[in-house]
């Protein structure tokens, strides 16, 4: 995998590149839409591409191992072949899902033994065999085995938490650099910073990350509830550690707002079941602001959902439209919702993207991360 730098902010550390992987580039910054079981829920591979341009995007671990499973995804000859979705992918490896959807679990320095959530049955998860399983799947772009700590979390569990996380990361190269994918293109490994929301963890987890010297980096154990700033606080500290040459990939975030100040601080990556998420409740991301489209404010509103954003959703299905789709529970509601809301989060990256090349990204990114959460 290569990353090449295209153009560098002088007001902020933003900066626009491509990330090339065997299943196309990608244009940095961008943010990656979740599609956890092979699928970005409610929304049909044709309008990932052609609606929404979607560059890449995620799958995870936890749930394609236990459902389809590997023999079926080996069969199919890889999840890319499997869900017909020919860009890239990137993989988590579990170390996020296992803790907070598998009931009961047990972390210890060989791995964590969990009850699937689908059936209780009994798994393990090592370091070692997270690897193997991101190999069968595929994954362009596979994640380290790590543990994401809660917040808050004291000092000595994060820090011994973020010391195992070290000894796994080791694991995951070593399986990784002795093992090949099975369908003949090229994957990498990106390691995942952790150590909580303390500057010293987080200063030394980024160093040791850093001298992996892998394709890329990423941040975990961020936005699980602590304060945005402290959020950016430890953002900023472990971008200023991370190889600038290197892509910069923050898990699970976020906000628009959110988004907009982390690519001012030096990330390139992000992915966050949000858009999509939200959409299913009715929460909607707009050029305008944020709209909550079951609020009876929106009931005889005839006019287009977002009309800025040009896509075929946005323009056509008018608010009142949307409104009672949602209200009635109607499946074409979530469809419609999703696909406007990943849409504007690939236009918001898009716009970032023009406005660090033409270097007017630190003056439009304040006016827009306010304007962007603003309820309307
Ligand atoms: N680790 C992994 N996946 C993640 C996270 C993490 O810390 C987060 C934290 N926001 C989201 N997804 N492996």
């Amino acid at each position: 995998m290569e990353f090449k730098i295209k153009h560098t902010d002088k007001d902020s550390k933003a900066r626009t590149g491509i990330v090339k992987t065997a299943h196309g580039d990608i244009q940095t910054p961008i943010f990656m839409p979740v599609g956890t079981a092979g699928s970005v829920k409610a929304v049909h591979q044709r309008e990932l591409k052609d609606d929404i341009e979607a560059q890449i995007i995620l799958g995870n671990t936890y749930h394609l191992y236990l459902r389809p499973g590997l023999d079926i995804l080996q069969k199919a000859g890889g999840l890319h072949k499997f869900n017909g979705w020919d860009k890239p992918i990137l993989t988590d490896s579990g170390g996020y899902q296992v803790y907070s959807l598998s009931g009961t679990r047990k972390i210890k320095e060989e791995g964590v033994t969990f009850k699937s959530h689908i059936d209780g049955s009994k798994h393990i998860f090592s370091p070692e065999g997270v690897m193997d399983i991101q190999r069968k799947i595929g994954a362009d772009i596979m994640m380290a085995f790590d543990e994401c700590t809660p917040y808050p979390c004291d000092y000595e569990y994060a820090r011994k938490s973020m010391d195992m996380t070290h000894r796994w990361l080791d694991r995951c190269i070593t399986r990784f650099d002795e093992t090949e994918g099975h369908y003949g293109y090229e994957q990498t490994l990106f390691p995942i910073v952790q150590g909580s929301t303390y500057k010293d963890l987080r200063k030394q987890s980024a160093e040791v990350i850093a001298s992996k010297g892998r394709d890329g980096n990423a941040i975990g154990g961020l936005s699980v509830g602590e304060p945005a700033e402290m959020m950016y606080e430890m953002t900023e500290l472990v971008c200023d550690i991370l190889p600038s040459d290197k892509p910069r990939y923050l898990m699970g975030v976020g906000t628009p707002a959110n988004i907009l100040e982390c690519i001012a601080l030096g990330v390139d990556m992000f992915d966050c079941v949000m858009p999509t998420r939200n959409a299913r409740n009715g929460m909607l991301f707009t050029t305008e602001g944020i709209i909550n489209i079951r609020n009876k404010k929106w009931e005889d509103d005839l006019s287009p959902i977002d009309p800025a954003l040009g896509t075929y959703v946005d323009t056509f299905y008018s608010k009142a439209y949307l409104r009672h789709l949602i209200t009635s529970k109607e499946i074409l509601g979530a469809q419609i919702a999703s696909i406007h809301n990943l849409t504007f989060y690939l236009w918001l990256v898009e716009q970032a993207r023009e406005q660090i090349e033409q270097g007017t990204f630190y003056s439009w990114k304040e006016k827009m991360a306010r304007k962007l959460m603003e309820r309307l």
